[in-house]
């Protein structure tokens, strides 16, 4: 199947253009401002000495390249976007600061140089995959392609140096990214020399680097993404961000050269993370240590580590594999990601982020130390406007703009419509509009042409829904005949609870609050202390209020015991009523530090 490249579907109205613009109008230029003050744009000239303060960290440059790619996502829509001149800076310092073999990275051309490709955990060639995609994306948007040149340059020498030579002291990227983006280098310019460099990265994991880099307990071979060759995983293991970039690459790479074997492997780790392995925002990487998955069913609320890259890495893989298998699974994943633990790494306002995103918070424990000789290592209670290391923002820029990449796919006869959004598409002879306001509410509806069949995805949370048309389910999907044809959808939207696997101690005896794909959760700024007793009876009722963060509140009634000044106390209190307001997570931690419950006990 192909997808329908997000150039050419515009997001007219509701949820994502409201965040569109947000990102256009204010993230993308907060984002260059402490991208600036923090010496990552002023490194690119390459002029650092030693002795002199701010060294150019070893990824910085993806950083600024991420941001270049989303920069380029905004010039494809409007190509007066004043941010273009900054980006055009950075990208005449890349091109004219690379040596005479095409080698770029701000850090190892002032320092270390004597270090080049010996270290794999030092992100080389993590920051040559972030200017790849910054380059094809600079190349689409605005048809000029010294900057894709240029990394074509570079990629020829690390194919040299890894294929030909065979000279580094590894053979596979620490951080797996390199990979997805030799697969767009390739798709941009044709040369199959990039493809079989992706070929050769994907399958030499897991099968040499053994002994390089086990420096640090965490920074073993699942860190790395070398615990085994791709094919034969059926677990997703060590940094999720690296698992699932990697996983995307594979999915790639498997597509492209009809690899079941790989395709297999990457049907059974997508299983393993989203069945056992995700929290219900989407959230993965269940422990900061290594940044990393853990084992099934460890999905903790309060240390959650969840980071935003390792959300929007989900996806990623998510998209790339329901473009190759039309399963609704999928989108659903991509669906869960995108308006739950992606989207609360951003505020409502688009400056400020988080990197990791808990599913609870309870600012005494979270912000004091809490045992006596170390602090227990806890998620910060607000979002900052720019992390030491600060992947996550610009990675918000550059995903965000391109979001409606994931909404189709089309194969002969059929358009998939995956992802729901108030929309105009058209590409290849197919022209798709969508006329909704979901997801505030379910209501959709589509006329579509140059398509025989349209296939629409019933959401997993929907158990009721109407189409005025005659329509079968296939995996996940309303098949109908298009040409020609008003469709209107509407998927009920009632106010759910749900529970976890009992394997998931955190959650037990908890239930958790959902609205179509949305995941609500009680903040203290609207509700009493200790959030964490206050019980909800999934029998009652659950009413819509007045909008704060774009989508409705939701009031319920809250149950709580007596305060006792007891440390322990009889059970056998009555509970008192309280009315409980719930907000959808991805807008907690935005009226100041609160208490923070995604899961509540039941009553
Ligand atoms: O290593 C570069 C980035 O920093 C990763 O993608 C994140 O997970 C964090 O480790
Ligand atoms: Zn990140």
């Amino acid at each position: 199947m192909k997808k329908i490249g997000f150039e050419h579907i515009n997001i007219t109205d509701g949820f994502w253009k409201i965040k569109q613009d947000m990102v256009k109008n204010i993230t993308t230029e907060s984002v260059y401002n402490r991208f600036a003050e923090t010496h990552r744009f002023s490194a690119l000239k390459c002029t650092w000495k030693e002795g002199e303060p701010d060294m150019p960290h070893i990824f910085w440059d993806s950083d600024v390249a991420k941001w270049i790619e989303g920069v380029a996502y905004i010039l494809i829509k409007d190509k007066d976007f004043p941010l273009k001149s900054k980006a055009e800076e950075a990208i005449a310092d890349i091109i004219s600061n690379a040596d005479e073999h095409g080698y770029f990275n701000s850090h190892f051309l002032v320092t270390d140089k004597d270090k080049r490709w010996q270290w794999r955990s030092h992100h080389e060639l993590y920051c040559l995959g972030h200017l790849i995609e910054a380059a094809v994306a600079w190349k689409d948007a605005t048809g000029e392609d010294e900057f894709l040149r240029a990394m074509c340059r570079f990629t020829d020498y690390v194919y040299h140096i890894f294929v030909e030579e065979d000279s580094a002291a590894f053979v596979t990227p620490g951080h797996p990214e390199l990979e997805l983006a030799l697969v767009k280098l390739y798709n941009a310019t044709g040369n199959r020399k990039y493809f079989d460099l992706a070929e050769f990265f994907i399958d030499k994991h897991g099968n040499n680097d053994k002994d390089c880099d086990t420096n640090n307990d965490f920074r073993n071979d699942y860190y790395n993404q070398d615990e085994m060759p791709l094919k034969n995983r059926t677990t997703a293991e060590g940094h999720s961000v690296r698992a699932m970039y990697l996983m995307s690459a594979a999915a790639d790479v498997a597509e492209l050269r009809d690899d079941e074997a790989l395709l297999d492997a990457c049907k059974r780790v997508f299983d393993n993370v989203t069945e056992k392995r995700m929290y219900i925002t989407g959230g993965i990487g269940s422990t900061h240590r290594g940044e990393a998955f853990t084992v099934d069913y460890d999905l903790p609320n309060r240390t959650a580590y969840a980071e935003t890259c390792a959300a929007i890495s989900l996806a990623m893989f998510a998209s790339r594999m329901q473009a190759i298998e039309p399963d609704s699974k999928y989108a659903d994943v991509v669906e869960k990601v995108i308006y739950n633990g992606f989207l609360s790494g951003v505020s409502m306002d688009g400056k400020s982020f988080f990197y990791e995103n808990p599913l609870e918070i309870d600012p005494d424990f979270n912000n004091v130390d809490t045992s006596v000789r170390e602090k227990r290592r806890m998620p910060i209670t607000q979002r900052v406007e720019v992390f030491e290391c600060s992947c996550c923002p610009p990675n918000v820029v550059r995903f965000i703009p391109s979001i409606a990449g994931m909404m189709y796919t089309y194969s002969d006869d059929t358009l998939y419509v995956h992802q729901y959004m108030n929309s105009e598409a058209e590409c290849d002879g197919v022209s798709i509009t969508q006329t909704t306001a979901y997801p505030a509410d379910g209501k959709v509806k589509i006329s579509a042409s140059g398509t025989k069949y349209i296939a629409l995805r019933i959401p997993s949370w929907c158990e009721d829904f109407s189409i005025n048309k005659t329509y079968t389910v296939k995996n996940g999907y309303a098949i109908i005949e298009a040409e020609g044809n008003d469709i209107e959808i509407d998927f009920a939207m009632p106010v759910e609870t749900l529970r976890a696997n009992r394997r998931v101690h955190g959650c037990a005896g908890r239930v958790a609050v959902m609205r179509g794909p949305v995941v609500y959760c009680a903040e203290g700024v609207d509700n009493c202390a200790d959030i964490a007793n206050v019980y909800i009876d999934t029998k009652g009722s659950f009413e819509l209020s007045r909008a704060k963060f774009l989508l409705p509140n939701i009031q319920t009634t809250g149950y709580i015991k007596p305060e006792t000044k007891k440390l322990y106390a009889k059970a056998d209190a009555e509970y008192k009523e309280i009315p409980l307001t719930l907000v959808p997570y991805y807008a907690f931690a935005n009226r100041g530090t609160s208490e923070m419950y995604v899961w509540l006990l039941q009553k």
